[in-house]
C-alpha cells in the first residue's frame, strides 16, 4: 500500500514537471502540491461526470414538464462534507505543520551555515560571520562603496567577516540560516530547488532556513518585480559544497575589514 502510494506520488510529480528538488523540507512542499492536485483532479472529474449526467438525466425529452420540487436525496451534502474533510486534513496535517516548521523552528545558528543577505537594485550582497561565528555590528551611516554592509570598524566581531556578492556558498546536509533584508525596495529571495521564497523588506531582518541535500549550483531569483533591472537579479547563485570544498573556499577568502575592500 505504502509503495503504491509513493509511486503514485512520484508519478504525479513527474506529470506536473516539478523542478529539481535539493532540500530536506522540500519534499513536504512537493507533497502538499501533489495532494492539492489530487483533490483538484477528483473535483474536476467529479464535476464533469455530474455535468454529463445532468445533461442526459434532465433532458427535455425525458422531462417534458418542469419538476418544481427538484432533488430529493442528500447525496450532494454528503459529497460536500467529504470534500471539506479532505481539505481539512490537507490543511491541518500537511500545510500547517510544514508552515510552523518553516517560520518557527529555526536551526541553531552554531550548527548552521550562517549567512546575511542584503538585496538591492539589482544584486545580492552576501556576508559570512567569519571564524568567530558572529557578525560584527553594522551602522547604516557607514555604508559606502567599499563597505556595503556598513560594518562598524570599532566592533572586533566584524574584523573577520567575509563579504561577497551574488554567490552564496553553503554546505550540503547542514542547515543554512539566512538573515535577509533589503537596502531599497521590496525584493524576494527565491531558490526553487530549495523550495524557499522569502520577501526582503527594507528595515526588517527576516530569517529563513533550509537544509540542502545535493551538491550543485542553483539559481537565486528575485520573486518581486523590483524595478527595471529586476531580471538581472537572476545572477545570484547558491553553491552547495561539500564541507571540504566549503572550508577550502572559506580559507581562501580575505576578511573585509571596514574601510578596506577585499572582495571583487
Ligand atoms: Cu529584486
Amino acid at each position: 500500500m505504502g509503495n503504491l502510494f509513493d509511486s503514485l506520488r512520484h508519478g504525479t510529480e513527474k506529470l506536473l514537471g516539478m523542478p529539481v528538488l535539493a532540500s530536506k523540507h522540500g519534499e513536504e512542499v512537493d507533497n502538499l502540491i501533489v495532494y492539492v492536485h489530487w483533490l483538484m483532479i477528483a473535483l474536476f472529474v467529479g464535476w464533469f461526470a455530474y455535468f454529463a449526467y445532468v445533461l442526459l438525466r434532465f433532458h427535455r425529452t425525458r422531462n417534458p414538464k418542469a419538476d418544481y420540487i427538484g432533488v430529493r436525496n442528500h447525496a450532494s451534502n454528503y459529497i460536500e462534507v467529504v470534500v471539506a474533510l479532505v481539505e481539512a486534513v490537507i490543511l491541518l496535517f500537511v500545510a500547517v505543520p510544514l508552515w510552523a516548521k518553516t517560520v518557527d523552528q529555526f536551526p541553531d545558528p552554531k550548527q548552521s551555515t550562517l549567512v546575511q543577505v542584503v538585496a538591492h537594485q539589482f544584486a545580492w550582497d552576501i556576508r559570512y560571520p567569519g571564524k568567530d561565528g558572529e557578525f560584527g555590528a553594522q551602522d547604516m551611516r557607514l555604508v559606502s562603496s567599499d563597505n556595503s554592509f556598513g560594518i562598524d570598524p570599532k566592533d572586533a566581531k566584524g574584523k573577520d567577516d567575509i563579504t561577497d556578492n551574488n554567490k552564496i556558498h553553503v554546505v550540503v546536509d547542514k542547515p543554512v540560516l539566512i538573515q535577509l533584508s533589503s537596502k531599497d525596495v521590496i525584493h524576494s529571495f527565491k531558490v526553487i530547488s530549495m523550495r524557499v521564497t522569502q520577501d526582503a523588506i527594507p528595515g526588517m531582518r527576516i530569517q529563513l532556513h533550509f537544509t540542502p541535500t545535493k551538491v550543485g549550483t542553483y539559481q537565486i531569483n528575485c520573486a518581486q518585480l523590483c524595478g527595471q533591472g529586476h531580471a538581472a537579479m537572476g545572477v545570484g547563485y547558491l553553491e552547495v559544497d561539500t564541507q571540504e570544498e566549503f572550508d577550502k573556499w572559506m580559507a581562501a577568502q580575505t576578511p573585509t575589514a571596514p574601510g578596506g575592500n577585499s572582495f571583487e
